[in-house]
């Protein structure tokens, strides 16, 4: 554990949350996230470190935390004590920056005590990393919470190779530039030797501000900054495709989401919703059009059943309880008036399920709504798309997640155009089956050839050529 590693993953939480077993006793189970998902099939084929937060509070005044090993994967906790939890991760990332960098769909916050601890534990992170890392290593920087550690890391490793990769959207500079700390988080990115985003859109938006803010002559997919080239280019992110179907060729999964139809009534059609109970994800009013379908007689409860499952989130954050609540008052309205013993109209669910469980629900729906406001990709509706082997099944898609831009053949939305959100659920409820089946092999051809790991193999070979154009040898 103590050697160095020449590939290092940096990121805001590890991939494994500490539970206590009820003997008292601790110990590691895997986290489920977006993050998680993307980027553990490629840790375990290379041998590598990753650094992040265990997701616990650690006292004041402690001290580091010893490394570990998980199910084969090198483990580096990052302490964090309530007071940097509250300030570093409620507050400046997810109260300042995730709410701006997502059109600012509820107003961003500044508080100068949120800065300061977003600097001093992106510069712990920073200082973990630069212990780490080997010589030459290729250093991967993860997300919205981490922007100041390409800089940091340059200061103090500068033969270190830093690639930097936003999950999120970035914002047009008419919003960026609110933050009053823009200057600082734009170096923080230029750090890196290569900034990856998300979609060709984001990653002009960061070009722009360089040159809006920084006065820098941007290229097409590049910036000269003190001497060198900093790339700056879309990878959109994916799925590990063949691990769903797996799952989806299991007895037991199968058998599984058979039960769920039966128990929902074996409605003629079933509708999903999968997402982390989160303001940018549209489930306000992917459920109200539900509902004024009801309303207007459309559709009939008996017909076409909701499930809607929330996974707990930022829990601790004032936007996300009241977010809570509102969806639960729906949830509840909704049920009140269409729903019967046994039979509501929408069936929720607010907590973490197994992945097997997810699959399960993905096999049995006829139709997947995906509806946020602003994603960065939305890897719920690709794993739909894996998961429906037959051809089956019609995804609605919004058109502001990432995933639009690939998946062109679901039904795309502008979520708050509910009147044409309506209409698309009636045109896909409708939909004439060999249609749905001719959309869904080509986005299934698609996501096959587009997979976690040719998202992951792009960002490294990208790497390499820019390396090997230095004259300094392969990453690998
Ligand atoms: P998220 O905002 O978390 O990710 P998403 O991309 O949909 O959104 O990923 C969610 C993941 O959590 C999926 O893999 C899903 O299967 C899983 N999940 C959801 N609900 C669950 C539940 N109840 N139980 C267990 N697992 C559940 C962020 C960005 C996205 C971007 C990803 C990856 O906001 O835009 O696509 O990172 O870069």
């Amino acid at each position: 554990m103590s050697s160095k590693s020449d590939f290092v993953v940096v990121a805001n939480r590890l991939p494994v949350d500490r539970v206590v077993d009820a003997d008292g006793s601790g110990s590691w189970r895997r986290s489920p996230g977006g993050l998680v998902t993307a980027v553990e099939p490629l840790m375990r084929k290379r041998d590598g470190a990753w650094i992040g937060w265990a997701g616990d509070a650690t006292p004041e005044g402690d001290g580091p935390l010893p490394p570990f090993e998980n199910d084969g994967l090198s483990l580096y906790p990052i302490a964090l004590t309530e007071n940097e939890i509250a300030w570093y991760y409620e507050g400046f990332s997810n109260t300042s920056l995730w709410p701006l960098y997502h059109d600012a769909i509820v107003p961003a916050e500044y508080h100068r005590e949120w800065w300061t601890k977003y600097v001093a534990v992106n510069q712990r992170f920073a200082d973990a990393a630069a212990e780490i890392a080997d010589t030459d290593a290729f250093v991967w920087v993860h997300d919205y919470q981490l922007q100041l550690v390409p800089k940091m890391l340059r200061e103090l490793r500068p033969d270190v190779r830093i690639g930097y990769f936003l999950h999120i959207p970035f914002p047009p500079t008419e919003l960026f530039t609110q933050i009053p700390w823009r200057r600082q988080i734009v170096e923080g990115l230029l750090g890196a030797d290569l900034v990856g985003f998300q979609t060709p859109g984001a990653a002009a938006n960061f070009l722009r501000l360089t040159r809006d803010l920084l006065q820098l002559k941007p290229a097409r997919q590049s910036v000269e900054v003190d001497g060198r080239t900093v790339r700056v280019r879309a990878f959109p992110i994916s799925i590990d495709a063949e691990a769903f179907t797996d799952l989806v060729n299991s007895p037991d999964v199968i058998a599984r989401a058979e039960q769920i139809r039966h128990d929902l009534g074996n409605p003629r059609r079933m509708m999903l919703g999968i997402d982390r109970l989160d303001y940018t994800k549209g489930i306000d009013k992917r459920l109200e059009a539900f509902e004024e379908l009801l309303d207007d007689g459309k559709i009939s409860s008996e017909d076409v059943v909701m499930v809607q499952v929330a996974t707990p989130s930022r829990e601790r954050v004032e936007q996300y309880r009241m977010l809570r609540e509102q969806i639960e008052r729906t949830v509840g309205r909704i049920n009140g008036t269409y729903g019967s013993v046994g039979n509501p109209a929408v069936n929720y669910i607010h907590r973490s399920l197994p992945r097997e469980e997810l699959v399960a629900l993905y096999l049995a729906a006829d139709i997947m709504v995906v509806t946020p406001y602003r994603d960065g990709m939305n890897l719920v509706a690709k794993e739909y798309v894996a998961c429906r082997q037959d051809g089956t099944g019609a995804l609605v898609l919004s058109e502001f997640a990432g995933a639009s831009l690939e998946l062109k053949q679901a039904f795309l939305v502008n979520p708050y155009d509910i009147e044409g959100l309506k209409a698309k659920y009636l045109e896909v409820l409708n939909a004439d089956e060999a249609d749905l089946k001719k959309r869904m092999r080509a986005m299934r051809r698609y996501l096959q050839r587009h997979d976690v790991m040719h998202w992951a193999q792009t960002f490294v070979d990208d790497m390499d050529a820019a390396r090997e154009r230095d004259g300094r040898g392969s990453a690998r």
